[in-house]
């Protein structure tokens, strides 16, 4: 895979090879159009140069890694009961049998108490707590940043939502072990780590360790392998981002195979949600009638109750479109 930098801006008649890599340094005006055209071809790209505190990063990545290298007893200690989605889960994702070779701990960003968690609750709260803050920070100007690119009259039109303290934004640290040398009627190159889906949220900033995994598709269909440095971040366009736009930016469709180095691999996202009670549809700006509506309108709550009845790789999106 050819990786351009800063990024492959695609022309009518060239197809980009390359994932899109966005330097956050460059003037607005170019940073905008860059960003409008990756969130177009692929829903998808990396930033660097985003100005997020290592210190930050760091101390959320040694509470993750101090979290999952507790005994499995201790850990199963966060899951829930009755099952919710949040806290630990090991395997198991959604309620309605996908499974993965993968723990985790999902969190509301709102309400990251994370007390029965660990030894050490008021560090391990601290380090979501300020990380949570600085990736909320990034999204809300990333979010600012394509409104002024789509000449939008109000730059808050899309990060008002995560603005919102209400906000349903969650928090997920995935723990993918290595699967090296176990044995299994599936080859370990051809194992699932978390299976193909969208984000049904606004946005989704992911930053991982350098053991590789994710995948990405393309509009034809194709799977890129994703590898990120420690200096990047990926963003990841989700269903709510496409319907506010009326299909002009797409939902990406990704997933991670098993973790076959020798190394666990370890991600951690940010999911960009409005509150349960907003309205999402299409913003008049983006329908015309070259481009006519392509969805209904819905409040967060519907959406996520209709992903929650689905499977993971289910496209849900298109239970909401207009025809
Ligand atoms: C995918 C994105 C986020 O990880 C998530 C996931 C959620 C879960 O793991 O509980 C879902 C999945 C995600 C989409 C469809 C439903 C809900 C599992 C599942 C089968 C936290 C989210 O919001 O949606």
């Amino acid at each position: 895979m050819v990786v351009s930098s800063p990024s492959p801006l695609r022309t009518k008649k060239t197809r980009a090879i390359g994932i899109p890599i966005i330097d956050l340094s460059l003037d607005p005006t170019t940073l905008s159009q860059h960003m409008i055209a990756a969130c177009q071809d692929y829903g998808f790209f990396k930033i660097v140069n985003h100005r997020v505190p290592i210190d930050v990063i760091s101390r959320m990545e040694e509470a993750a890694h101090a979290f999952f290298s507790k005994p499995a007893n201790e850990k199963l200690k966060a899951k829930a009961n009755p099952p919710t989605p949040f806290g630990y889960g090991c395997r198991n994702i959604g309620f309605n049998g996908d499974t993965g070779e993968l723990e985790y701990l999902l969190l509301e960003a709102k309400r990251s108490d994370t007390s029965s968690f660990t030894d050490h609750p008021t560090n391990f709260s601290c380090a979501v707590n300020d990380y949570i803050h600085v990736v909320k920070e990034l999204t809300c100007g990333l979010l600012e940043m394509l409104a002024l690119g789509l000449s939008l009259p109000d730059t808050h039109v899309f990060s008002r939502f995560i603005e919102d303290t209400d906000s349903d934004s969650c928090f997920r640290v995935n723990h993918y072990p290595s699967v090296k040398g176990q044995s299994n009627q599936l080859k370990p190159t051809h194992r699932i780590g978390f299976g193909e889906h969208s984000d049904p949220q606004i946005f989704t900033i992911l930053r991982s360790n350098d053991v590789p995994g994710l995948q990405i598709s393309t509009v034809d269909g194709l799977w890129i392998p994703v590898t990120t440095q420690p200096t990047e971040f990926c963003v990841f366009v989700g269903d709510a981002l496409e319907v506010l736009t009326n299909g002009r930016f797409k939902s990406v469709r990704h997933r991670v195979m098993a973790n076959t180095s020798t190394k666990s691999r370890t991600s951690m996202m940010y999911f960009a949600a409005p509150a349960l009670n907003e309205w999402i549809s299409p913003i008049p700006q983006m329908i015309s009638p070259g481009n006519l509506r392509l969805y209904k309108s819905f409040t967060w709550n519907e959406y996520k109750k209709a992903a929650y009845s689905l499977r993971l790789g289910d496209q849900r999106i298109d239970l909401f479109k207009c025809h």
